[in-house]
């Protein structure tokens, strides 16, 4: 099959089905929910959906828990619900990518249940089932997970472990070996022959796994992380399921890429090698915490950013492609963070969106980014649901050393702080159920909601509207080089794209003061593509402002 490379040309919106819109006041979202809601994408101007997981799951981590790969989550609908929705997003030239949670299943999966049952059924090697140490009363080895607790979970009063690198509902699955590998090849094509197009694949980097299970020397996250991170088997797994299935189809993935580095990047999109189309890094995640750990927050630097961006730009030119996002489902919201501050909460979200829409790759949108959702400010464990967020508590509770760092953090980094309600009006819940919501909506949904963003001329909605248009057909953005400007300057991140005589020039201010800007007498001469601002006054920039200027060079 021709790979048309599609996703190249994309703007992707993810939706969280759990937040999105409740069609019957259970409180919890759907696809039915999702489907009155085509129209609104399709006026945004995105042609492409990321959906999390909706399938079967007893949702301990909201669906990253796949207890069935083939059904829906019930409360979110039918199989039947699911085709009407993906007929209504093609109808509407809007592609549709699916969660592929492969890493793990949930412990409900009928395999695992199986392994459980019974120690001899060829569903115990599907997972990793290790004797623990000390006659099964200390776990196999010293590995913690990624939410910070032990990677292995004792089955009932037996000497054996099995092997969990999230949450314990969620063991990992054993991709040594090759009837697993089948199954999940299997899942695709189920998937692809109904018709979606690609597939966004969750924690990717993990399914490979080293296979001493050895402990290792503790570190304060992530212990073992050498033996499950990128591991020996990884590539070759990728390009089995891109051989054998995704080539068969135009489809594209993702990867989320967790913990890789630019080189293990550059090899995973390389398209010789025939493994994935993009992938997620999170550098530019990791500029405000330390060690990449996002408990240990870190105040913000424009420099920092600078250095990231310029990496990957430069990184994946001509041999790879960028997936661009600032938020998404597992990140606090962009409001108030990367420099920015919520009492400027319009102009700040422009000025971000600004700032990546230029760039080379694809962009995401995660749900309620385009109207400017605030982070939730929560003030009690009880209104947090995250299995994440509770599981970090827990530890902060039973070591003395790292508990004030974590509480200090909980709950301006939990993720429930993307996972309010979306807020479509200024209705009970804004608009998102009839019935009590699942988790408490953001309080300033009157003022916060889609429909007072599109009765609205100039809101942010209407600013990423223009900021997709500009994308469309444009060879600068798609084609262009990328040259960091400015560099030296603390509070301005500015660089160009250039591709044959055109030349777009980026300009945004992460400063809450008017500033004047040095060195760009030349650039102003351009013609002014977008701006969060109306009267731009010459090289003066207001807080947070953001222009993007057009020249052309004589040949
Ligand atoms: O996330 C993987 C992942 O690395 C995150 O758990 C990350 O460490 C954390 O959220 C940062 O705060 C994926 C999914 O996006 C996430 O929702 C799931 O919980 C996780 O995998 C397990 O499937």
């Amino acid at each position: 099959m021709k790979q048309t490379n599609w996703y190249k040309d994309a703007v992707i919106y993810q939706i969280y089905p759990r937040s999105f819109c409740d069609s019957n006041g259970d409180g919890v979202g759907d696809i039915p929910g999702i489907i009155s809601k085509l129209d609104y994408l399709k006026e945004l101007g995105v042609n492409c959906v990321w959906l999390s997981p909706v399938y079967n799951s007893p949702q301990e981590d909201n669906g990253y828990d796949i207890s069935d790969y083939r059904n829906i989550y019930p409360p979110f609908g039918t199989m039947d619900d699911f085709k009407k929705m993906l007929d209504g997003m093609h109808e509407r030239g809007i592609r549709l990518i699916m969660d592929l949670v492969v890493n793990h299943t949930s412990s409900e999966h009928v395999w695992f249940q199986e392994a459980l049952k019974d120690p001899s059924s060829p569903y115990r090697d599907y997972y990793y089932f290790k004797k623990g140490r000390k006659n099964g009363k200390k776990p196999p080895n010293n590995w913690s997970g990624f939410f910070g607790k032990s990677t292995w979970e004792r089955v009932g009063d037996s000497d054996e472990y099995y092997l969990h690198l999230f949450a314990k509902g969620q063991p990992d699955l054993n991709w040594e070996n090759y009837r697993v590998r089948q199954e999940v090849k299997d899942i695709l094509k189920f998937w692809l022959d109904l018709g979606v197009d690609g597939f966004r694949c969750d924690v990717i980097t993990l399914i490979s796994k080293k296979q001493d299970f050895k402990s290792r020397f503790p570190s304060l996250a992530l212990t073992g992380k050498d033996a499950f991170v990128n591991g020996p088997r990884l590539h070759e797994y990728l390009h089995e399921l891109n051989k054998d299935v995704i080539s068969n189809y135009d489809a594209m993935t993702v990867g989320e890429t967790v913990l890789s580095s630019l080189d293990d990047a550059r090899a995973l999109v390389d398209p010789k090698r025939e493994e994935l189309s993009m992938v997620f890094n999170f550098d530019h995640t990791d500029t405000d915490n330390y060690l990449g750990i996002k408990f240990l927050k870190r105040k913000f630097k424009v420099k920092r950013l600078k250095k990231v961006i310029k990496k990957w730009q430069l990184g994946l030119f001509n041999c790879g492609w960028n997936s661009l996002f600032i938020e998404n489902h597992d990140q606090r919201r962009s409001v108030g963070r990367f420099g920015t501050d919520e009492a400027y909460r319009e102009v700040g979200a422009k000025m971000l969106g600004t700032l990546y829409f230029f760039l080379q790759g694809t962009p995401f949108i995660y749900e309620g980014q385009e109207i400017g959702m605030t982070n939730a400010h929560f003030s009690s464990m009880d209104e947090i649901v995250d299995v994440e967020s509770h599981d970090m508590a827990k530890m902060a509770k039973a070591n003395f050393l790292l508990r004030p760092l974590i509480n200090k953090s909980l709950f301006e980094v939990s993720r429930d702080n993307a996972r309010t309600p979306m807020q479509w009006d200024d209705s009970k819940n804004g608009g998102f159920s009839s019935g009590t919501p699942w988790i408490r909506s953001n309080s300033n949904y009157q003022n916060i909601n889609a429909k007072e963003s599109i009765a609205n001329p100039t809101s942010i909605f209407h600013y990423y509207q223009k900021l997709i248009n500009i994308r469309k057909n444009d060879n600068v953005i798609k084609h262009g080089d990328y040259v960091e400007l400015l560099r030296h300057n603390r509070h301005i991140f500015a660089y160009s794209r250039n591709f044959e005589n055109e030349q777009y020039v980026v300009i945004c201010s992460f400063s809450k003061k008017d500033l004047k800007v040095k060195g760009i007498d030349s650039i102003l001469k351009g013609k002014l593509l977008i701006s969060n601002y109306d009267n731009p006054q010459g090289n003066t920039f207001k807080p947070y402002e953001a222009r993007v200027y057009k020249l052309v060079k004589e040949k």
